[in-house]
């Protein structure tokens, strides 16, 4: 078991080295670190290569990373968006290009029309519209959509999009975390300290 040294880790997949199997990303703290997959296609094997695949230090002055692969600018090489949070306190995304070839890739990380993030911004690159070019779903804090108004070459992410999702707006979850934290304050004070919440 590789050890993460995070309690967030951002985990993406892509043909990194262009053999046809899927190699993995796994962004964590400090770093970004890719493994290769030296087994098939049916049984992966992945081996370390790198814990600073784009060459930020370690540990980085960002941190939790969270990846994702796309060739955004139809050179036939997996470029990226990475989710990150910085010391500071703020949060971002960022675009890295691959430099490099196909099969050896480098990223460096250049400038690309795109939205702000959030915190813990979780990114995913897919072509949600269908017309052959790669957008965003991006997590951070609430569901976002951005539709990539660009071309093959020259992607422009920063145009948010109203994508129906069913229901809008959960009230599953906020009604566990109070139940959670209801449970918690009985437990730590006794019973009838939640009498309230039956008696209205
Ligand atoms: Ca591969
Ligand atoms: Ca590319
Ligand atoms: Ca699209």
């Amino acid at each position: 078991m590789y050890w993460i040294g995070s309690d967030r880790t951002g985990v993406c997949f892509g043909d990194i080295d262009a053999d046809g199997d899927q190699d993995l990303l796994v962004g964590s703290s400090y770093w970004l670190a890719l493994f290769r997959n030296d087994g098939t296609k049916a049984v992966p094997q992945f081996t370390l290569v790198t814990e600073d695949l784009l060459n930020t230090g370690v540990p980085s002055a960002d941190y939790y990373f969270t990846p994702t692969l796309g060739d955004l600018d139809a050179d036939g090489d997996l470029d990226m968006l990475v989710g990150t949070n910085t010391p500071s306190g703020g949060a971002g995304l960022e675009f890295y290009r691959n430099i490099g070839t196909p099969a050896s890739g480098t990223w460096q990380k250049q400038s690309i029309p795109l939205p702000a993030g959030g915190a813990n911004t979780h990114p995913q690159l897919v072509d949600f519209n269908g017309d052959g070019l790669l957008d965003l779903a991006m997590g951070a804090g609430s569901l976002q959509f951005f539709v990539n108004t660009g071309t093959s070459t020259s992607p422009n992410l920063s145009s948010s999009a109203a994508v129906p999702v069913s229901p809008a707006a959960s009230l599953v979850f906020p009604l566990r975390i109070v139940a959670a934290q209801l449970l918690r304050h009985r437990r730590r004070r006794g019973p009838g300290h939640v009498r309230w919440l039956r008696e209205g």
